[in-house]
């Protein structure tokens, strides 16, 4: 196990003073985080300078409104904070207007919705075993209850979306809004299709970035901005930023973007998640984050090579981006079972429908994996037969109950993690 190079007490010398409670839980969970590999594939590790601009007094700032049209005084410094960090998101991701203040994903995919949509109009989404995110009309979402949710999916022969499914709903259902992108899509996203059937119908389409906005601003994946109306990202995933979210648009929406987050569904933003954002989009910038995206990439590709060559089943036959989404079928292991023993073996996974699962969501057949966490830590696409190797081990072993290969794995993760210490966690 890995020794704090500095004392908890130390790390955290307030908090561990006034709430030793809590100060003990909060250096049990960089414990974890230091010694687990984790590879769920919505998570990350954000910087120090990240971590640190998100613990800021800019967190005792009421500021509700935008810049220079504030209901509050006191905004000298809070709307430098704001402009530069939407300053830098514009640039960044190449769009007329970016709004930063929106809490994370869901809130920010439903400001699209009261910006475009009234109660009742029709939303063509992703759905969500496929593939899609709740916020995209899916039925038990505000989204799918308010809004008529029309969802396609995937072939079931390729575990790809058909343009023409697409192009047919569209046609026939005359959304509003269409969303593309979604939370377990391992292909790139064809935004050009989309773009040309949203024009072909007259509705506005929004590119969900969330899950592969680092990716896009690191130039490992094509960019939605030439193509959409609307970007929805978070913040918090391969972008490696504080948990946030933004809205970027062209220049005509920004007026109806802006007016649905503040005052329509949200109050004051976070700014000290404001200014955490803005340190991540300068880091994403850098030549470093190029080769950061890239290597993501690669490890993803490397990483289901050699479970592919182990007997695993990836959804649509593996990855362009960060994610693998695994239907274990084949192993005769639920999702679940093996994600727990994943999990006490020190490998961090998400049990995770598969597309045309026959299995229900809470219980499906498949896990979804990514490899943004392990490779901010610089681990390499040579390890990644080692990863395939536990993984596979530790399938086998949930499917047996060989609780003694999982504790041997357990001591194996926790041996590599050490020679990777992960950003922002002063453990060594
Ligand atoms: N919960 C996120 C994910 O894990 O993909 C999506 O919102």
């Amino acid at each position: 196990m890995t020794a704090p190079s500095v004392p908890a007490d130390l790390r955290h010398p307030a908090l561990a003073a006034a709430d030793p409670e809590l100060a003990a839980l909060v250096a049990a969970e960089e414990r974890l985080q230091a010694d687990t590999l984790r590879l769920i594939p919505s998570e990350n590790y954000v910087s120090a300078a990240v971590l640190e601009a998100s613990g800021t007094v800019l967190q005792n700032k009421y500021s509700e409104g935008y810049p220079g049209k504030r209901y509050y005084e006191g905004q000298q410094i809070i709307d430098q904070v704001e402009t530069l960090t939407a300053e830098r998101a514009k640039g960044l991701f190449g769009m007329d207007h970016a709004n930063v203040q929106p809490y994370s994903g869901s809130p920010a995919n439903l400001a699209v919705y009261l910006a475009f949509l009234k109660p009742g109009d029709t939303v063509l989404g992703m759905s969500l075993p496929m593939g899609g995110h709740l916020t995209h009309g899916w039925g038990v979402s505000a989204t799918g209850t308010w809004f008529n949710g029309v969802q396609y999916g995937v072939r079931r022969d390729t575990g790809r979306v058909d343009l023409d499914e697409v192009r047919d709903l569209a046609l026939a259902e005359r959304p509003k809004l269409i969303f593309c992108g979604g939370t377990a899509v391992p292909r790139e996203i064809d935004f050009a299709g989309f773009a040309s059937i949203a024009r072909e119908v007259g509705a506005v389409l929004v590119a969900d970035i969330a899950h592969i906005a680092g990716l896009i601003a690191g130039g490992a994946h094509p960019s939605p901005a030439p193509h959409v109306d609307v970007v929805s990202t978070t913040t918090h995933k391969t972008l490696r930023g504080p948990r946030g979210a933004m809205l970027l648009s062209r220049a005509e929406h920004a007026r109806a973007i802006d007016r649905a987050v503040f005052p329509g569904l949200q109050g004051g933003p976070h700014n000290q998640t404001t200014a955490a954002i803005g340190v991540a989009l300068r880091e994403a910038a850098t030549p470093d984050f190029r080769s950061y995206a890239r290597d993501v990439v690669t490890n993803a590709r490397t990483l289901g090579e050699e479970l592919a060559a182990r007997g695993f089943d990836l959804v649509s036959g593996g990855t362009d981006n960060h994610l693998l989404l695994i239907d274990l079928t084949a192993k005769d292991v639920p999702g679940k079972v093996a994600a727990k023993a994943l999990d006490r073996a020190g490998i961090v996974v998400n049990h995770n429908s598969v597309p045309y699962d026959t299995r229900k969501p809470f219980d499906p057949s498949g896990i979804r994996i990514g490899t943004p966490a392990l490779t901010s830590r610089g681990i390499p696409a040579s390890e990644m037969g080692t990863v395939a190797e536990w993984i596979d081990r530790v399938v086998e072993a949930a499917r047996t109950g060989d609780e003694s290969t999982v504790t041997k794995v357990r001591a194996e993760v926790t041996a590599l993690m050490d020679g990777y210490p992960a950003p922002g966690l002063p453990l060594s």
